[in-house]
């Protein structure tokens, strides 16, 4: 398989799944913004969505969405524990939190990195993040994760997309039970791994 990324976007959470499982894979860097490729290659020519996270799998069929792709990658390696098996009312809580990570957080977050956008517009983004953030520390108190004792793709995901905060001057700190979160997930070494590989954080 083979992910393509950018450093620190949201193909981070599918990044961090990936080294969890433990299942080989290769990174391919994509400039978001000129569409170049660290190969020099036009990523329009990969995704026609022009987006990362994109995952080409082996036989070179494409998976674009970055909770698709989260998907596909835990479903390969059941075992791993990220995503509880296909049925279980533990299954659809993950995928519960995995959508709401996409749409009241990700894509919150989303007009706030465009330059385009009118402050107006910018100021409501942020406070249905600030929002969302004040929900996700209630619901914390007393996890370890999301949903409990296990850390599972919507982790990955929260991770990834809460990191955008200090872009925005939002502290993540205000929120205890979710500062402690984004240090306890920081800390695997899954994690560091993917930080590091995205150049992060510095390769001790
Ligand atoms: N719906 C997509 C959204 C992915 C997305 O927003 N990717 C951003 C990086 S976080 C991107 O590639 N932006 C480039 C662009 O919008 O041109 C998903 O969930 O995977």
């Amino acid at each position: 398989m083979k992910l393509y990324f950018s450093p620190g976007a949201c193909s981070l959470a599918p990044h961090i799944v990936l080294r969890e499982t433990g299942l080989p894979f290769e990174l391919e860097r994509v400039d978001t913004k000129t569409k170049v490729m660290a190969s020099g290659d036009d990523f329009w020519q990969v995704n026609p969505k022009g987006m990362v996270p994109t995952l080409k799998l082996d036989d070179g069929e494409l998976l674009t969405e970055g909770p698709a792709i989260s998907q596909f990658i835990a479903d390969q390696k059941p075992e791993a524990g990220l995503l509880p098996a296909v049925g279980s009312l533990a299954r659809y809580r993950v995928l519960e939190w995995l959508n709401f990570v996409g749409t009241e957080i990700h894509k919150q977050f989303t007009p706030m990195f465009k330059p385009n956008t009118p402050d107006d517009y910018k100021a409501i983004a942020r406070e249905n993040v600030l929002k969302a953030f004040k929900l996700v520390d209630a619901h914390l108190a007393g996890k370890q994760y999301l949903t409990g004792d296990s850390f599972t793709v919507a982790d990955a995901y929260l991770f990834t997309v809460s990191n955008w905060a200090r872009l925005h001057n939002i502290d993540i700190a205000q929120w205890p039970n979710f500062a402690a979160y984004q240090e306890r997930v920081r800390s695997r070494p899954a994690v560091q791994e993917a930080l590091k590989a995205e150049g992060l954080i510095k390769a001790a």
